[in-house]
């Protein structure tokens, strides 16, 4: 009787989350699953959600292909399937082809491709747009998809000054309304740290620091100065996390902040530096004030202030995401099946 119960109880979310996808495609939603990532699925292997944005605006051709090829080769090595999520001609793609890839990180097209946060997807699908999608929609299709783990880079959040110009990420919302677990290298450099936990405490979206102390990471360095309420540096205890909060029902995502590693933190103090006069200057030439351009902006600024190290950081904390949450996606699956 205990274990019918558990059974239930366990399989829950899942079985609502795949049918929101079922539905989707028998409305002919425009949505292709790669059948490598619908056979994982399909026969409860471990799957890893990937994101586009920084293949089409984040980082510069040709690194944002191999970079996209290297963190796939990442997930694999610890065996799991990559799932790249990204938008090519109209259609969402839940893993893409190698072509597909190649195609969003082209840079005569990727300069047509649409940053895509959830505002975004329908308008791109309607009219058959290539779009790289942010954390914001590639939580959405993960989500969909019944993929518990997404590994990347700075999650979006409230901006420096975003107190007065609102500017917050859709990132932050989405974690309330998708039961993904997002490892990422923190915040995205450029935003106000503080604010952005403060909001996520706010959406109640649990923050957990993975490492050996409460410390929250500051993307280009290990530590930001503050500290959230929780941490943990086995990939166990990370999956319990996630796998308590479905089993409860709870519709919510959670953070896993991965600190970039250590060798890094000595260049990271001068890339933050760079990230500071970066946000002071878009602030004195108005490019603070364009939306979803500021952050593509900041990040070519700070490449060029600091001679392309800050995209060497970028690479590595990517990686090594991919393989934090990749060990998670593994464990995870062991609890859930
Ligand atoms: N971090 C980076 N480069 C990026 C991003 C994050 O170092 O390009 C992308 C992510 O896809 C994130 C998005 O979801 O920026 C957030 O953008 P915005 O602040 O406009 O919501
Ligand atoms: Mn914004």
């Amino acid at each position: 009787m205990f274990s019918l119960t558990r059974r239930v109880v366990s399989r829950v979310p899942s079985a609502r989350c795949a049918s929101s996808l079922r539905q989707a495609l028998s409305r002919d939603a425009p949505i292709d699953i790669h059948p490598e990532v619908q056979e994982a699925l399909a026969t409860n292997k471990p799957v890893v959600a990937l994101e586009t944005a920084l293949v089409t605006h984040g980082l510069p051709p040709p690194i944002n292909l191999q970079a996209a090829r290297d963190i796939e080769s990442v997930v694999r090595s610890v065996g799991c399937i990559p799932a790249t999520i990204g938008i090519v001609a109209g259609r969402v793609k839940i893993g893409l082809q190698s072509s597909e890839l190649e195609r969003l990180a082209d840079v005569e097209r990727s300069s047509r491709s649409v940053k895509i946060s959830r505002r975004d997807i329908a308008p791109a699908l309607a009219s058959k747009f290539d779009g790289g999608t942010t954390i914001c929609s590639t939580l959405i299709f993960a989500a969909m998809a019944n993929i518990k783990v997404f590994a990347t880079g700075g999650l979006g959040g409230v901006h420096r000054g975003g107190e007065l110009s609102m500017d917050i990420s859709a990132d932050l919302h989405e974690l309330t309304r998708c039961p993904v677990g997002l490892v990422s290298s923190g915040v995205k450099s450029i935003l106000d740290i503080g604010r952005t936990l403060e909001y996520l405490e706010t959406l109640g979206v649990p923050v957990i620091s993975y490492s050996a102390t409460k410390d929250f990471p500051a993307f280009f360095s290990p530590k930001s100065g503050l500290q959230v309420p929780w941490n943990t540096n086995d990939p166990l205890t990370a999956a319990k996390i996630l796998y308590a909060q479905w089993q409860l029902g709870m519709d919510n995502g959670a953070l896993i902040a991965v600190p970039i590693p250590e060798e890094y933190a000595e260049q990271g103090v001068r890339i933050q530096k760079a990230v500071d006069q970066a946000v002071a200057e878009s602030e004195e030439n108005g490019m603070s004030k364009r939306g979803k351009d500021v952050t593509p902006w900041l990040l070519k600024r700070v490449e060029e202030l600091t001679q392309r190290d800050s995209i060497q950081s970028n690479l590595a904390l990517l990686k090594h995401t991919a393989l934090i949450g990749s060990q998670i996606a593994v464990q995870y699956q062991s609890l859930a099946s």
